[in-house]
């Protein structure tokens, strides 16, 4: 490890410490910049990566259904974490709406901007709907809200976003969710399910090769920010999956032995030929293992929705 060193963001910290690292490794949060952001809108609409699909599939079959369950004696609200184009949400809110069901909507971002394209398309698309954009990390806003929400909160977490995280990792999320439920307050959250481990490997490692951008695109981000020389050819996209514990890896392999320099850290990343950094993980549940992580975690699941081929199910936990 370097001795002095002032890292001027969390960014150039992550980053050195992973470079740093053996085995190497850069964090998946890192991949969502601008650039980022447009190449995993790319990949939700690619015919491989099923989830988008199939958690749009239950929106439309459990419409009814979901959101009588969301429904409280004085309404509700509905805080969405991570809410991005709000494409699955939308066809919700439509229902909620026409069903002049009462609530607010209140999406969650640490992006401003995110927020403001999201609230501009509401108001045109579903100007009946009031909401409430709320902009900061997932846990602030939660414990903001928490303090004086009067009314039955649904938190919707959609996506399989939580799939990114270890099982540890996601307790103490699934935890810190909990904290700022009461017993009224529900979560509503996607979690894609194990299947044929080629489905799984197909949607992280498309022909086009969009994935594979949009993994590089850490290698990209640390070029452009931390001026740094990585050439995006001389590494390789490697997907694998184990089946039995249901963990999508994603890596970058350098395909030959070579060095990086990377200005803004004074720091150069030696690479032998064929050394990995491990970019992501995308985990697949079961049931089992679903009910593990709520046991783990304070929560119950009360209900779930699936899809028609049971690649993909929506839970809907208490506390
Ligand atoms: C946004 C975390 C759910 O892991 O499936 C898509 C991100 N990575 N293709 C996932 C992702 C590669 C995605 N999540």
């Amino acid at each position: 490890m370097k001795p002095i060193t002032i890292f001027k963001s969390a960014f150039e910290e992550d980053t050195y410490k992973g470079l740093n690292s053996y085995p190497k490794y850069l964090l998946s949060k890192y991949i969502y910049d601008e650039k980022g952001d447009k190449l995993f809108q790319k990949i939700m609409d690619m015919p491989e990566y099923y989830l988008t699909e199939c958690e749009t599939e239950i929106f439309k079959a459990h419409t009814s259904a979901i959101a009588d369950s969301f429904n409280g004696p004085e309404g509700f609200d509905l805080i969405e974490l991570g809410a991005g184009d709000g494409k699955k949400t939308k066809i919700l809110l439509r229902h909620l709406a026409a069903k002049k069901y009462d609530f607010t909507y209140q999406p969650v971002d640490i992006s401003q901007n995110v927020l403001d394209e999201l609230k501009a398309s509401l108001l045109k698309e579903l100007p009946e709907v009031e909401v409430k954009t709320q902009q900061g990390t997932y846990f602030k806003t939660l414990e903001r809200l928490s303090d004086y929400n009067a009314r039955k909160k649904v938190i919707l977490v959609l996506g399989s976003n939580i799939g990114n995280l270890l099982h540890k990792d996601a307790i103490d999320f699934l935890k810190n969710i909990k904290s700022s439920m009461s017993t009224e307050d529900m979560l509503f959250m996607g979690f894609d399910q194990k299947k044929s481990p080629q489905k799984i490997l197909d949607a992280y490692n498309d022909p086009a090769g969009i994935t594979e951008a949009f993994n590089k695109n850490l290698l990209n981000r640390i070029n452009q920010e931390l001026d740094a020389d990585f050439n995006l050819d001389s590494f390789l996209h490697w997907e694998t999956y184990d089946p039995e514990t249901g963990t999508a890896k994603s890596f970058l392999v350098s395909k030959i032995q070579q060095e990086v320099n990377i200005k803004k850290l004074d720091f150069t990343a030696h690479f032998k030929a064929w050394e990995t950094i491990h970019t992501e993980i995308s985990q697949k549940y079961d049931d089992d293992v679903v009910d593990w992580l709520a046991g783990e975690s304070g929560l119950r699941i009360e209900n779930s929705f699936t899809d028609s081929e049971q690649f993909y199910k929506n839970y809907v936990f208490r506390k």
